[in-house]
């Protein structure tokens, strides 16, 4: 049985839950990893559609078929490369090799850089990231938590934040918009139109899906569709390490849910931070 601990480790500057990374993981993402040039990496800031898209392409690589989707859990499918099984898990993988990761950009395998294998970076409003990895970090036992919320914000906009921070992460991974083989994502437009994201990444992934088969790929990565299937919403994730008896990994999917937390206060701390960390940076949110 894993070793739950709320506690974090530190990898040069980085911070990570210590429960599902390791020192020997993070080094082999990050140098070991033997990209491929047909595998395709998930990648997100943590609460920015990871287990959405982990869906989406599970579905668009069965063209539309929801056997695997029903069958095999999302983590198994997508998994991780940075976590403690990420080696194991896709080492002896067939291709196309799907993958998650929440690394930031300069601790992404570099092996990715020699290859033409593909990412899609798919990045929430910050606002709603943090309150998501606030109600997140009740569910899982292993991520650091603070009750009062205040101290929640102060964390995210710290340099003490997971991954590197939400800034630092969107602003590394943004440095690589106009290369051909990344293809950046919006939550908020994908909530608006699914499909017309669903064909998006179908197109930049040169798959030639048919109408009947862009339908199951929507109607399966609903967020109603999601928080139905036992493969993808985590209920068989035993209580110790996700616990959901009082609030689901399925919180809300919406867009704005901030503006039911953040006091005007707290509104102002955020805008401060994000005017001064992304001043440089061509990206607003509503
Ligand atoms: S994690 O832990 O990093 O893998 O989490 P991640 O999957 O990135 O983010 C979880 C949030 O995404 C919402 N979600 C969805 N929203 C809309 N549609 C679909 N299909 C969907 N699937 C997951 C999920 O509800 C979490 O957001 P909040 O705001 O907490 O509800």
């Amino acid at each position: 049985m894993l070793q739950i601990s709320r506690e974090f480790m530190d990898f040069h500057g980085m911070k990570v839950p210590a429960t599902v990374h390791t020192e020997e993981s993070l080094n082999y993402a990050w140098k070991e990893f033997q990209t491929r040039d047909d595998d395709i990496f998930n990648v997100t800031f943590p609460k920015s559609g990871t287990t959405w898209v982990q869906e989406i392409l599970s579905l668009i690589y069965s063209n539309g078929d929801t056997t695997s989707v029903k069958t095999e859990y999302s983590w198994d499918r997508v998994p991780w490369i940075e976590q403690y099984l990420g080696r194991s898990r896709l080492e002896n993988r067939p291709s196309p090799r799907l993958i998650t990761t929440h690394l930031p950009v300069q601790f992404f395998p570099q092996s990715f850089f020699k290859t033409n294998a593909k990412i899609i970076c798919t990045i929430r409003n910050p606002k709603d990231v943090c309150v998501s990895l606030y109600y997140f970090s009740k569910v899982a036992q292993f991520m650091e938590y603070r009750e009062d919320f205040q101290e929640f914000v102060s964390l995210f906009l710290s340099e003490h934040a997971i991954f590197g921070g939400w800034f630092e992460h969107v602003k590394g991974w943004l440095k690589l918009k106009d290369k051909p083989n990344m293809l950046f994502l919006s939550y908020e437009e994908m909530l608006k139109d699914l499909r017309g994201n669903v064909i998006k990444i179908c197109k930049f992934l040169g798959k030639e899906l048919d109408d009947a088969a862009i339908d199951s790929v929507v109607t399966n990565s609903t967020f109603n569709a999601m928080k139905g299937n036992n493969m993808s919403n985590y209920s068989a994730v035993p209580n110790y390490l996700f616990n959901q008896d009082k609030v689901s990994f399925y919180r809300k999917g919406v867009a704005g849910d901030y503006k039911n937390h953040f006091t005007d206060a707290q509104e102002e701390e955020f805008d401060k931070a994000y005017q001064d960390f992304m001043k440089d940076v061509n990206l607003t949110f509503a």
